[in-house]
């Protein structure tokens, strides 16, 4: 993408409104606007992350075994009405009424609908387990809005829904959403810790909270150091019993303020191991059992030939909340600093001197040798002056920089800046596409 015709509106200063980093670098890097309270419009670099966000966790939920499917944002209030929920969820719903009077909901979740997909389209015990999940908007009035992407009324989220024949079966499907998340938030530069948190609206009695640590997170959380340096399971078999994979995180204290135990915290943790800070919730999971299926009559026949009540879980990813949660864990003074896996553009390609022939032309060819090569480029070839190229490309972030000016090209050399490490060296025109593959696959 060249810069002279790409959208990408940076903002020098952060709008006053912006109480938090992520969102002033959001604004400021021209990734998103807001278009009403809690509300944001994805411009075309804010929509470039969300993608690769939700590109590895739909990879990560297929290598666990789950089905991807997409349901509306709309929803029927008579369905809230058949599991009860409909009165129960309050004013965080958005109720909607259409034309012909017809009672509808902009869904803040989707446990009564994929429940009604499942009912009609299962029959019998051959059809579980499964577990099917979408990314979709989700719309929640909350009170109090803020902080950007992270608490948004309208907000994009991953979730998944499984079904089982017994609790021990639903246990196995809760397990492999559980590690799916472990790997799903790694791979994006984060460390998520699985904390027990209350059920909530959900409903039943066994949840976790991933999060991640930051300063400027909305909920108190304690835990066991250790749990900050465990690496997630890799070629995982995710038919095999997962629980051994997940005994590290379980066997170390981690619980939110809400189920928090001094007392447990103080007699397991020791004193210089624990960990008492602020943390942004990435994904919550829950099991529930039949508490849908119950009062919906989500049934299928048994092997034995009589009906069975399915049990199920619901597993959920903050898609859009990453985006602000990753830039919280990851930026410096100059901007944000993106882990290669999300960021909007893999490389900046800087021009010093715009309309020099010599440097327009290595530029050119490094631009074509890079995109064969698969590595996005964000290629700024406007005519701004070098000082505010670099700021830009500071601002949003990108891994790599490749800086072409004339002197350079003469001697057949650019450098290469490592926007994390701040590291520059002069490399060969020549080198730079293998450096940067390398760099990819290394
Ligand atoms: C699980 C999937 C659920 O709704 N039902 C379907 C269950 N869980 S949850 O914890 O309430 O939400 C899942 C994740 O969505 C993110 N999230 C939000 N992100 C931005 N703005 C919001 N207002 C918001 N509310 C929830 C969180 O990351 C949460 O873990």
């Amino acid at each position: 993408m060249r810069v002279s015709k790409f959208f990408m509106p940076v903002l020098r200063d952060a709008p006053r409104e912006a109480e938090i980093v992520s969102h002033r670098l959001m604004l400021r890097a021209g990734m998103i606007r807001q278009s009403g309270a809690g509300i944001y419009s994805w411009l075309p670099t804010g929509l470039r992350v969300l993608d690769n966000i939700s590109r590895i966790v739909r990879e990560e939920q297929d290598r666990a075994g789950a089905i991807e499917l997409l349901m509306p944002t709309l929803q029927s209030a008579d369905l809230w009405r058949e599991s009860g929920r409909y009165d129960a969820y309050g004013a965080e719903m958005l109720r909607i009424t259409d034309r012909h009077k017809r009672e509808m909901l902009y869904g803040p979740t989707n446990e009564e609908l994929i429940t009604q997909i499942f009912r009609d389209g299962a029959h019998s015990y051959r059809d579980v387990p499964r577990t099917l999940y979408h990314i979709q908007w989700k719309f929640r009035d909350e009170i109090r809005p803020r902080f950007g992407v992270m608490r948004g009324r309208e907000f994009l989220m991953k979730d998944a829904y499984s079904f089982d024949l017994t609790p021990e079966d639903a246990k196995k499907s809760f397990n492999r959403q559980f590690v799916a998340y472990l790997r799903t938030f790694e791979r994006m530069g984060l460390t998520a810790i699985p904390m027990q948190a209350e059920t909530g609206p959900i409903g039943g009695d066994l949840s976790y909270e991933f999060i991640i640590l930051a300063k400027t997170g909305e909920s108190e959380v304690f835990c066991h150091r250790d749990l900050l340096d465990l690496k997630a399971p890799e070629n995982v078999d995710y038919d095999s019993d997962l629980e051994p994979l997940m005994a590290p995180w379980l066997e170390k204290y981690a619980a939110t303020e809400d189920v928090h135990d001094a007392a447990r915290f103080a007699d397991e943790v020791p004193q210089d191991r624990q960990v008492s800070a602020r943390g942004i919730e990435v994904g919550q999971v829950f099991l529930f059992g039949t508490k849908y299926s119950d009062p919906m009559k989500c049934q299928v026949q048994g092997r034995d030939g009589k009906l069975v009540t399915l049990h199920s879980g619901s597993y959920g990813i903050g898609v859009s909340r990453l985006v602000g949660a990753i830039i919280e864990a990851s930026h410096d003074e100059r901007g944000i600093v993106w882990p290669a896996s999300v960021a909007p553009f893999k490389v900046g390609l800087v021009n010093l001197k715009a309309g020099d022939s010599a440097t327009d032309k290595a530029c050119e060819s490094l631009y074509e040798q890079l995109d064969n090569a698969g590595l996005s480029v964000l290629y700024d070839d406007t005519g701004e002056r070098a000082g505010a190229k670099f700021k830009t490309m500071d601002l949003i972030g990108l891994p790599w920089q490749v800086i072409v000016g004339p002197r350079g090209v003469k001697a057949g050399l650019v450098e290469l800046k490592n926007r994390a490490s701040g590291e520059t060296t002069e490399i060969g025109i020549d080198e730079v596409v293998n450096r940067l593959v390398a760099t990819q696959t290394g």
